[in-house]
């Protein structure tokens, strides 16, 4: 099942994992190993040339190069698995190309007893796991912090997440299997930390990959349920979400997921590329992109962000919604919390903050259909995407709460609401962690983990607004009142 980089005393390999057809060893004691080709399978292109052209029409573009698209809020709420075609997308760079699966080779490197190179079937054969697990870019709700002052960075909505039941090995295997035991705080060569190499280059960082990285304690925690995933929803992961193989960090912020794997090195300190060092890190609001701001900024005196803050938002209605006194609405969204922390409490006012309701929440595989028109009752069709919940019905991880520590938590209240107001949600996580109520206090210039109340303001509709757009959940240009 494994292999060893340049181990010529193995002379009878095991066959699946040899790639057929290809040029072999020629050494005199010859091991039968192919011929390494340059690329060594997966490469980072330079341009955007290679880009995947099966991109849904519903994700909503962001930055087209490198490619960052979400979904319309609302189609967010239609299943409780994200279909992957719709699933979120960030890249900072091209997407990684896998230019021979045969020749595919993932090094486990660096401060450990067994350094090995495995191929990709060895990788197939291994046990699976499969674990649902919410993934959610820092950025989410991002395109507010623009709002309150401007921001550098590329804007995003509230749909910066989704989820997916991921297949894979548990990195807590694959590395026992290369002599760390379980829950190990450092190996004796010395590495205290595990990281995460790919191919892809970004113009933030030209000389280096995307990498990032976690203490060695938390890869090698079985119930962390850290993945080296190559499966989505039961499908091969796409090209667009890290094909052939990424990582997937539960309950972490989306960034250190890396996708297009190239090296797993045990090192003995944190990564100290971009990403990990001056990108993904909670800088104070005081610091403003004032010139001159670069200087100003003491890259170090942050942490890397990893367990996201306990967020919630809501999906239905969407802000500028216009509907007459009293009306009946629909309110719905998500919470999430970080570290496998569960959602306690989510708190919706419909009167601007005065007063507040608990909001029935859901979690697991459930049907969802869309709510009526708050304006004139229409129940909107169904959009056509696929559900991977319906597709199979061997998601019964899913209807097990304890499964379900990583994965969001669907919300609703049903309630009169009396324009013009607002509409806020906030979330209580189960270690008691609370949103903040402005974005004041968590304002910063990389404009990540935006998590304060959401808020989405509710128009009062006039006889003479009749015809006007009202923003409601018909999906017709114009809602029939
Ligand atoms: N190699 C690589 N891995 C990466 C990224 C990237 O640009 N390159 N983006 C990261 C970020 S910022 C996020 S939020 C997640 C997004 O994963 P997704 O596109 O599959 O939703 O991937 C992470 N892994
Ligand atoms: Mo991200």
């Amino acid at each position: 099942m494994m292999t060893k980089k340049g181990d010529c005393s193995n002379e009878t390999p095991d066959p699946p994992i040899f790639p057929p057809n290809l040029p072999r060893c020629k050494s005199p004691k010859c091991c039968n190993k192919p011929e390494k080709l340059p690329s060594r399978g997966l490469i980072g292109p330079k341009d955007y040339k290679n880009e995947p052209k099966d991109r849904s029409k519903l994700l909503r573009i962001n930055s087209l190069m490198p490619f960052q698209g979400e979904p319309p809020a609302p189609v967010l709420l239609e299943t409780y698995l994200t279909p992957n075609e719709i699933f979120y997308t960030c890249n900072h760079g091209p997407v990684g190309v896998l230019v021979d699966p045969f020749m595919y080779e993932l090094d486990i490197s660096g401060l450990l007893p067994k350094p090995t190179t495995f191929y990709q079937d060895a990788i197939h054969a291994m046990p699976k796991s499969r674990v649902p697990v919410t993934l959610m870019c820092a950025a989410n709700r991002r395109t507010d912090m623009h709002q309150k002052k401007k921001l550098l960075e590329v804007p995003w909505g509230n749909a910066a997440l989704g989820t997916a039941i991921w297949g894979g090995v548990r990195l807590a295997d694959l590395l026992k299997m290369q002599g760390i035991p379980y829950r190990t705080l450092e190996t004796d060569e010395g590495g205290r930390h595990v990281e995460f190499i790919s191919v892809d280059y970004m113009k933030d960082a030209p000389d280096e990959p995307y990498k990032s990285s976690i203490p060695l304690i938390h890869a090698t925690t079985p119930r962390a349920d850290v993945l080296l995933a190559y499966e989505m929803n039961y499908e091969e992961i796409t090209r667009d979400h890290g094909y052939p193989f990424r990582v997937i960090i539960p309950g972490v912020i989306g960034a250190r997921s890396v996708k297009w794997l190239k090296e797993i090195r045990i090192s003995k300190d944190e990564c100290q590329g971009f990403y990990m060092q001056k990108y993904f890190k909670h800088y104070p609001p005081h610091l403003s992109l004032d010139p001159p701001w670069v200087t100003k900024v003491d890259w170090y005196s942050r942490r890397p962000l990893m367990e996201f803050p306990v967020q919630s938002s809501i999906c239905i209605p969407q802000d500028g919604l216009m509907i007459p006194k009293g009306a009946t609405v629909t309110i719905r969204g998500y919470a999430i919390a970080g570290g496998g922390r569960a959602i306690d409490r989510v708190d919706v006012s419909v009167d601007g903050g005065r007063s507040w309701e608990d909001a029935e929440r859901r979690q697991g595989s459930f049907p969802v259909p869309r709510p009526p028109c708050p304006c004139c009752g229409t129940v909107p069709p169904k959009v056509e995407i696929f559900d991977p919940f319906e597709a199979d019905g061997k998601a019964a991880c899913l209807k097990d709460p304890q499964l379900l520590r990583w994965t969001w938590v669907f919300w609703e209240l049903v309630a009169k609401v009396n324009p013009p107001t607002e509409i806020i949600v906030k979330a209580v996580d189960s270690a008691g962690n609370v949103q903040p109520q402005d974005m004041d206090h968590v304002w910063n210039f990389r404009g990540v983990n935006n998590t304060c109340w959401h808020r989405v303001k509710v128009k009062l509709k006039m006889p003479e607004d009749k015809g006007k757009p009202c923003f409601c959940q018909c999906h017709k240009p114009i809602c029939g009142v």
